[in-house]
């Protein structure tokens, strides 16, 4: 058959139109979502004050991943995932596979992106619900089932720590930034390495955002001397408040035991990961009669008949970025209810679009209610990476963010100048342990 250049142009202005309608709907034809035109990733590092824990003492920077996709109807979807080169290299391998897909095919992604790592597939799933939710005007805890709770409750989490211009810290090669001394120091907390000055950041944390459920980050003084930080933490705080302490397995199982038989005298909300294992769990669980959590020993589902079968937990501690997103998490909801447990979020240092996503997580999961973990208060001020002001943290809670999709966009300039130090600062993975070695020389991060 012959076309001439009419009959062409027809059939391709044809051709165009059917493509648009097959992505968008034109009112006959709504069955076919938006789909990915592009992957977008952006190592960045953010600074990182010099918190310390089992693993050793935090800082420089955290690294963290961002996700940018290009998506058809000129929508761009945002997500944020943990950091690290290898999640970087994950990231840019995605790409291939999920080109053309749907945005709101979350559950066939855990498929394609399977071996990538579950921090690829948290980033990519989430950039998918951002720009999901902004297709359909929608927010993202609207698409995953809608919010079970309006806002969500957060716990304080205190870390003992060296002041943010110490001597060493500031002699870091890796340092690019115009940190210094007094008033150039990252921020204004000081050393917290006693019990009462440990209460006294309580009670500043408290003070500032209104939290009632208080984590001890253990694990890093002598036990019996966290010990005594919690029960300063008591005297402080009153006897409402809900405390908690996480040594992130850093103690013996005797040591576990003993201390946990003193915690049963405070108003203690769980024992988080005192011992690693489940078997050692469930034997202080045992030996205590305390709550136990953890975010170590149950992090995957292939953990949990075993966990069933030894009893080494009361709350489980979800994290979208290792439980399989959005949809992994979700489906916990249901299991921790039949297995009698409670759910509350883990976190690591993270920025602004995290946060929006454990909020909109949080508040999409009905049976999560125990507050929070998030590391958001010790971000530097002026160093998140998303517009405007950082998400606000009130009466210990967060709210919804307000727009569709995660309802936080990217600022341009803060992400190239948190890129610009990436790339500068050299560091590539995480490595407590190198900084902790240089303040502290004697530090192994042995057993207690
Ligand atoms: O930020 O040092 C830290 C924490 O210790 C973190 O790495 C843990 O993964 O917050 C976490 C926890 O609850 O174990
Ligand atoms: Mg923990």
């Amino acid at each position: 058959m012959r076309i001439d250049r009419r009959g062409w142009l027809a059939m391709t202005g044809a051709a165009v139109l059917a493509q648009s309608a097959r992505a968008w709907g034109d009112g006959k034809n709504r069955v076919n979502p938006p789909r990915i035109k592009k992957l977008k990733v952006t190592p960045i590092a953010l600074p990182d004050p010099p918190l310390l824990a089992a693993s050793g003492c935090h800082g420089p920077y955290f690294l963290r991943n961002m996700v940018e996709l290009e998506v058809e109807g000129g929508i761009t979807g945002i997500g944020e995932t943990v950091g690290g080169e290898r999640t970087t290299e994950a990231l840019e391998r995605a790409r291939k596979r999920i080109v053309g897909r749907s945005v709101f095919a979350t559950h066939e992604l855990s498929r394609v992106l399977s071996g990538l790592g579950m921090g690829c597939l948290a980033g990519v799933e989430l950039a998918c619900l951002d720009a999901a939710g902004k297709a359909v005007s929608s927010r993202v805890c609207d698409l995953v089932g809608g919010p079970a709770r309006d806002s969500v409750e957060f716990a304080a989490y205190l870390f003992y720590r060296y002041a943010a211009d110490h001597p060493v810290v500031l002699a870091d090669s890796r340092v690019v930034d115009g940190r210094g001394k007094g008033a150039k120091a990252l921020d204004d907390w000081g050393e917290i390495r006693t019990p009462d000055a440990m209460a006294a950041a309580a009670r500043r944390m408290r003070d500032q955002f209104g939290f009632r459920a208080f984590k001890l980050k253990g694990g890093v003084l002598e036990p019996k001397r966290e010990l005594e930080s919690l029960f300063a933490l008591a005297d402080a705080l009153g006897k409402d408040a809900r405390l908690r302490i996480d040594p992130n397995a850093r103690w013996r199982l005797p040591t576990a035991i003993a201390i946990g038989k003193e915690l049963t005298r405070l108003n203690l909300e769980y024992y988080e990961d005192p011992v690693a294992g489940r078997s050692a769990m469930a034997e202080v669980r045992k030996a205590t009669g305390l709550k136990m959590s953890t975010n170590m020993c149950v992090t995957a589902f292939a953990h949990i008949p075993d966990a069933l079968k030894l009893g080494p937990i009361d709350v489980l501690l979800c994290d979208h970025h290792y439980f399989g997103g959005f949809a992994g998490c979700q489906a916990l909801g249901p299991i921790a209810r039949a297995a009698g447990w409670g759910l509350s979020q883990h976190s690591n240092s993270h920025a602004g679009v995290t946060m929006a996503a454990m909020i909109h997580l949080a508040a999409s999961i009905p049976e999560l209610e125990y507050a929070s973990d998030t590391h958001y208060p010790w971000l530097a001020e002026g160093s998140d990476v998303i517009e405007g002001p950082r998400l606000a943290l009130k009466d210990g809670r967060m709210a919804i963010p307000r727009g569709p999709g995660l309802g936080v966009s990217l600022d341009r300039d803060r992400l190239a100048r948190a890129h610009e130090t990436y790339v500068k600062c050299g560091m590539r993975g995480r490595d407590d342990a190198s900084l902790m070695k240089r303040i502290e020389p004697g530090w192994t991060g042995g057993l207690f």
